[in-house]
């Protein structure tokens, strides 16, 4: 009798693990087929998303697309990091922003007082400032020269023990890059990062550019800026005798400064969620044709 109850016990613990093996698995494989229609769809987004740039026309604040009003794709999208959600015949929900790369901080070009002005937007202590601005320098000149608050190739190996030396070029490899300079703490790379580039198209469009930005070209508090922002969003671009009013005596470094123009540079921030899963891609597409093609990809990321 025991025995026949200890058997039956084996028999039914076994029974158990193998149903709980067959529902993990069961669910592993819904995962895997979510993942799988989450990226399906995403990369079904960002294609269509290029094809309404690429056959779009830009304006100074938005591009005017041509996409079939049934995808959720506004005519006019604007270009200044606005979210979107998109209705697109697929699996799950698509949200998406484009950025002009005019609008973000160029860190190809920026020399040490401009980064100031950013970083000092973006509430960094002033003694901070002036230990990432003298450091941004060293990292991207030739030479190990260090600046008075700076680093250079002793200070990473050596003092600091990071196992990489500054970069000694002003190739930048990512917006990213920027956190391995002396001085920037992961809070400040948060803060900052949705307003940073790296590629090398020139001018400032203050139509579609951040808070942060618009701060250090303007030279104004972030309040101000954060005030300038919603006044643009509100109008869909700056109207001059409204600027006047807000900005003051700024006004004058505008015409200096400013411009109103896109780069035709554009960063696409596209998610898709199905269930439980996630497909993310951020990309900056340069949308001047070649021989090769409409536009050209400089950078893209996935999972970001
Ligand atoms: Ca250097």
């Amino acid at each position: 009798m025991v025995f026949v109850l200890v058997v039956c016990l084996i028999l039914l613990s076994g029974a158990a693990w193998v149903v709980q093996m067959y529902s993990e698995n069961v669910e592993a494989t819904g995962n895997i087929i979510y993942k799988m229609e989450a990226e399906v769809a995403n990369e079904s987004a960002m294609q269509l998303l290029q094809y309404a740039v690429a056959t779009g026309t830009f304006t100074s604040s938005s591009v005017l697309g041509n996409i079939p009003r049934e995808f959720g794709v506004p005519a006019n999208i604007r270009l200044d990091g606005s979210r979107y959600t998109a209705k697109l015949p697929v699996k799950g929900e698509t949200t998406f922003s484009l950025q002009d790369l005019a609008g973000c901080f160029n860190l190809f070009f920026a020399a040490r007082h401009d980064l100031a002005r950013f970083l000092a937007a973006a509430g960094l202590p002033f003694e901070e400032v002036a230990v990432i601005k003298d450091s941004f320098a060293d990292w991207k000149d030739s030479d190990d020269l260090q600046f008075p608050n700076g680093a250079e190739r002793w200070y990473y190996v050596q003092d600091a023990q990071t196992g990489y030396k500054p970069r000694n070029s002003i190739f930048l490899q990512t917006p990213e890059e920027f956190s391995l300079i002396r001085g920037v703490k992961p809070e400040y790379m948060q803060k900052i990062l949705p307003e940073l580039t790296i590629t090398p198209v020139g001018g400032y469009n203050i139509q579609t550019m951040g808070p942060l930005g618009l701060a250090a070209v303007l030279g104004i508090s972030e309040d101000e800026a954060e005030r300038l922002v919603a006044l643009r969003r509100a109008r869909g671009h700056f109207v001059t005798e409204e600027m006047e009013t807000v900005l003051g005596s700024a006004r004058e470094r505008l015409t200096i400064s400013g411009f109103g123009f896109p780069s035709q540079a554009v960063r696409f921030h596209v998610e898709t969620v199905v269930e439980k899963a996630r497909s993310t891609i951020r990309a900056d597409v340069l949308f001047l044709e070649d021989e090769l093609g409409p536009f050209r990809v400089l950078t893209w990321a996935k999972g970001l």
